[in-house]
């Protein structure tokens, strides 16, 4: 694929050079004018034309990676191809999503939903941050997607068999997470840890008590793949310092069994500006140093496993602090000038950190780790009686970038990528010598980056997206709210090439994964005729053709329907006002795309029904009066004839 590409593109290369070279250029587009008079009209420049053959697909081509994205406070994931960089799907996470009918009444979304229930109350939104792709031996594997809501401390799971959310789970340890969701190399656990400090037996505690009653929890979410499911049984929590733990990166290779958390705010300032005068912002950056956090997950699993010192808050395995220190859980590393990312190399040997207040990288060898563990090299113990190791003895090496460096990416060549936030840059950098090797303006204000298989064992090294935090001037002005900018990089070679700007009209999206587009094998249509989603499985409550009826039982009216183009059957439901309404949906089409959906006037209710889907809606009908029903979807000729009245008799 990768050689076929190069000999096409070299040829397009001397077309287009030849095509810019002279206006007598014979090279005619298909709408007369030569691709050399094309570009010179527009005034595009040779890179600008070769950005545009290295991102163009044709159309019923199709992309060589597919991008998840976080969709920020829409709750939500963005399916982007690359390097086209068009929107393929917005999958519903936290957030109830019309179209695809999740949320507005069909029983498995409205489940998927109910698991994200906070304290028993609907949240119906979330500020989602980083999905990760599960694995199998460190690579991505295309079959799950995980992803946080960093505001309401939950986690979903999305199945890529149908693109659809399967599980929301919310951890009731944490106020909000950030370290989320990361899984180990072969998905035996998803990590999510807590952002802000909060008791984690969820009750009243004053600020004036943040030491003694606040604390940080990173919780290994037991990942069951036959299931598909997080089972949160067979989970568990390691309690930690009252620090604002950060992102979160597992171990792989030789540091497999680790994972490494990010902190900042060590100094556990508690604000208070209207009366301190310090603000958190001042409070929390005040140290040199916070600490990375390295924990050994696998001991941790044993220790858990064995049930010693476990405690059971709010329904959740706890390994208090005092248990981690004593069975060397838990050890922290010094990282300097309020760190934000924690990134482990391809190769599982380094971690590297970047402090917002300095304009170095730090990268740390995890073999020096283990020495200074083994070897008790510390350099003191934290107020919890946590280890420090010795910084200078587990540092490799560090790295000056530029200001404000955040996230750290890889190619799998020895290269390695930071955003400069307020530089509003990329720079490369070489993990062999540890220089600094060029860098690249991206617009602006640059937070995470996201390369081609970046997380795996085996970066591709091609592709490099900037998630930008601003867009300033970059798009048609649309108010005082901006899109946010999406720019993807060409990092085959040097010079890094800036290729392709996209807009995301919803924001603000924080981490993404970008997946060989031929490793994800999703169903094009459900597996059988009556299958159910959110079970993964074929439906007991399916109604085959024939079998559609009208059944009463008391006030309980259950509806048998299927829809085939272009009619539901039964079309008239007749009830009694106060009636509960059950209706068992099952579409018998078996085609590719061939989608109908169910909307019921007034009642908010909107289903969405995939070839094949079974999916039921229960509601009461409280209010009298007559509802047209009808198949949301375009799907045939006659679709605005697929309808069918609710009648509700007072
Ligand atoms: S964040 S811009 Cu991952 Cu939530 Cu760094
Ligand atoms: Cu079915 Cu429109």
């Amino acid at each position: 694929m990768r050689a076929k590409r190069a000999v096409w593109a070299a040829a397009a290369f001397a077309v287009i050079a030849l095509a810019i070279a002279g206006p007598q250029s014979c090279t005619r587009g298909p709408a007369g004018a030569s691709v050399g008079e094309l570009a010179r009209e527009r005034g595009l420049s040779e890179a600008d034309v070769t950005a545009a053959l290295k991102t163009y697909i044709p159309t019923g081509q199709l992309d060589e990676y597919v991008m998840f994205s976080s969709g920020g406070h829409s709750g939500q994931v963005l399916v982007i191809g690359v390097p086209s960089m068009r929107l393929l799907k917005v999958i519903a996470a936290f957030t109830p999503e019309p179209w695809q009918g999740y949320g507005y009444g069909a029983g498995g979304t409205m489940q998927a939903l109910e698991g994200g229930l906070v304290n028993g109350r609907e949240v119906l939104w979330g500020d989602t941050h980083h999905p990760a792709i599960s694995e199998t031996d460190g690579e991505y594997d295309g079959q799950f997607l995980f992803i946080d809501d960093k505001a309401n401390a939950r986690v979903a799971v999305i199945s890529l068999k149908d693109f659809e959310t399967k599980q929301i789970l919310h951890n009731p340890l944490m106020g909000s997470d950030h370290g989320a969701t990361f899984v180990t190399p072969n998905t035996e656990y998803v990590i999510q840890s807590s952002q802000y400090a909060v008791p984690l037996d969820g009750s009243y505690a004053d600020l004036s008590e943040y030491q003694e009653r606040y604390r940080g929890a990173v919780t290994f979410w037991k990942f069951d793949r036959a299931a598909g499911r997080i089972d949160p049984a067979r989970s568990f929590t390691l309690e930690l310092p009252p620090y604002w733990q950060d992102l979160a990166d597992a171990g792989k290779g030789p540091s497999m069994g680790w994972a490494f958390l990010g902190s900042f705010n060590t100094e556990m300032a508690t604000g208070g500006i209207e009366t301190t005068g310090v603000p958190f912002e001042a409070g929390a950056s005040a140290n040199d140093m916070d600490y990375l956090h390295a924990i050994n997950w696998q001991r941790a699993e044993q220790v858990y496993r064995s049930g010693n010192g476990v405690r059971r808050i709010q329904g959740m395995s706890v390994i208090p602090l005092d248990v981690s220190i004593s069975e060397g859980l838990l050890y922290l590393v010094p990282e300097p000038k309020s760190p934000h990312g924690a990134d482990v190399t391809p190769d599982g040997r380094m971690i590297v950190t970047a402090g917002k207040l300095d304009p170095h990288v730090s990268v740390y060898s995890f073999a020096k780790i283990q020495d200074a563990i083994a070897n008790e090299t510390f350099s003191g113990r934290d107020p919890f009686g946590v280890a420090i190791l010795d910084f200078d003895a587990v540092l490799e090496a560090q790295v000056e970038l530029g200001l404000g460096p955040l996230h750290t990416q890889f190619d799998g060549r020895g290269g390695a990528y930071t955003s400069l936030f307020i530089e509003t840059a990329v720079a490369k950098w070489s993990l062999e010598d540890f220089t600094l090797k060029e860098k690249i303006g991206v617009h602006y204000n640059i937070g995470h980056l996201a390369a081609a298989e970046g997380d795996t064992r085996s970066p591709d090294g091609n592709y490099l997206v900037a998630l930008n935090k601003w867009s300033i001037d970059r798009f048609m002005p649309v108010g005082p709210l901006h899109p946010q900018n999406f720019q993807l990089i060409d990092v085959t070679g040097e010079p890094m090439q800036l290729l392709y700007d996209m807009p995301i009209g919803i924001g603000e999206p924080h981490y993404a994964q970008i997946i060989k587009a031929d490793k994800l094998e999703p169903w094009l249509v459900y597996p059988e005729v009556g299958f159910n989603p959110h079970a993964m499985a074929s439906d007991p409550d399916a109604v085959g053709s024939g079998e559609e009826r009208i059944e009463r039982d008391g006030n309980t009216v259950d509806v048998y329907m299927t829809a085939i183009r272009s009619h539901f059957n039964p079309e008239h439901i007749k009830v009694r006002q106060g009636d509960r309404v059950r209706i068992y949906l099952t579409s018998l089409e078996t085609i590719r795309d061939g989608t109908h959906g169910l909307a019921i006037d007034k009642y908010n209710i909107n289903v969405s029904l995939e070839p094949g889907e079974s999916e039921v809606i229960e509601f009461v009908a409280d209010q009298a009066g007559v509802y047209p029903f009808y198949c949301s979807e375009f799907c045939s000729a006659l679709h605005l004839e697929m309808v069918g009245y609710l009648l509700v008799e007072p």
